[in-house]
């Protein structure tokens, strides 16, 4: 997982191992880092602000002499991250899901992306969660246009526990997720998720139902669910999404199976949007809360 990145920071923590470096060197060495960010799906702007800061924490550090070896070089080229990754918080949201609670009102949170990103895996693992932190949940099988696209989430939702409210293919989704938000509140269920359609392209019908979905539900939140393997592209999508409908949190699907992480590193930064989760895998409780932490400890290779 994110290998690319990790050969990118392991070349200039190479470097600096050995010696001290001159200003020529330092700035060649930083254009070196940058291309290599970039060439590993890192959006160029976020190269950019990630090579400013590493330019400045070279010049600190050439002022003492370079000690140890290999972690603390490391350490040092990774923290470079701090300063484009914005983290979510899960115990914001826990926070959030009980207020409502208190006022006997669901809490609604509406996922939208583009297709096969991963929305209705992340979806069914995401009311696992919440259910083991004892808010029940109800899912809006919204996504009435994908052929199977009920079933699958019927399928996922019941491994998991958790129930469904579906109507049949071609029937508004907006409607369909008013029907959860109206189950909920007279079964008193705390959390309704709304799975949505997506497209093979982002296209205008697409975003115009989903503002619609959001217009008429009201939700408390709106998921922006990418795929880590899009790269660049999931970042773009972000931004138009966000443009269209309004995001407040990013779940980033996939990121196992990316062998570069720039989408990881770049979305946050990208969109001004935190990234809530991360998934780590195929499997329900494959979900992981996005933090600094997590993304050093996956570069640097500690897990
Ligand atoms: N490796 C891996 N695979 C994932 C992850 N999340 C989802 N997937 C897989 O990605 C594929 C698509 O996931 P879905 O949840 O169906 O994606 P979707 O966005 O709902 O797709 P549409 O409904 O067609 O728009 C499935 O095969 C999932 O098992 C993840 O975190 N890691
Ligand atoms: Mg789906």
């Amino acid at each position: 997982m994110l290998d690319g990145i990790r050969r990118a920071l392991e070349s200039v923590a190479e470097a600096l191992k050995t010696r001290r470096l001159s200003e020529e060197e330092v700035r060649e060495h930083v254009e070196e880092f940058k291309l290599m960010l970039i060439s590993n799906d890192v959006a160029v702007e976020v190269a950019e602000r990630l090579g400013e800061e590493l330019a400045e924490r070279l010049r600190l550090i050439r002022v003492r002499r370079f000690g140890d070896g290999e972690g603390e070089v490391m350490e040092l080229v990774a923290g470079v991250l701090d300063s484009v990754i914005r983290e979510g918080s899960l115990d914001d949201l826990l926070r959030r899901i009980r207020e409502k609670a208190s006022m006997g009102e669901p809490f609604v949170i509406l996922f939208v992306g583009p297709n096969g990103g991963g929305k209705t895996t992340t979806v069914v693992k995401l009311a696992r969660l919440l259910q083991r932190h004892g808010f029940k949940c109800l899912i809006a099988a919204s996504d009435t246009f994908r052929a199977g696209a009920i079933e699958q989430l019927q399928r996922l939702a019941s491994e998991a526990g958790v129930r469904v409210v579906c109507q049949r293919y071609g029937a508004d989704p907006a409607a369909v997720a008013m029907d959860t938000v109206m189950s909920a509140r007279a079964n008193r269920i705390p959390v309704v998720l709304i799975d949505t359609a997506g497209r093979t392209e982002v296209d205008h019908n697409l975003l115009e139902e989903m503002r619609k979905i959001k217009r008429v539900v009201g939700p408390d939140l709106v998921i922006y669910v990418g795929d880590a393997l899009a790269g660049n592209a999931a970042v773009e999508q972000a931004r138009r999404f966000d443009e269209y409908v309004g995001v407040d949190y990013i779940i980033l699907a996939k990121l196992d199976a990316d062998a570069r992480g720039g989408s990881a590193i770049s979305i946050s930064y990208v969109t001004g949007k935190p990234v809530l989760f991360v998934g780590t895998g195929q499997g329900l409780d494959d979900l992981e809360p996005f933090t600094k932490d997590l993304l050093k400890r996956l570069i640097l290779g500690r897990r």
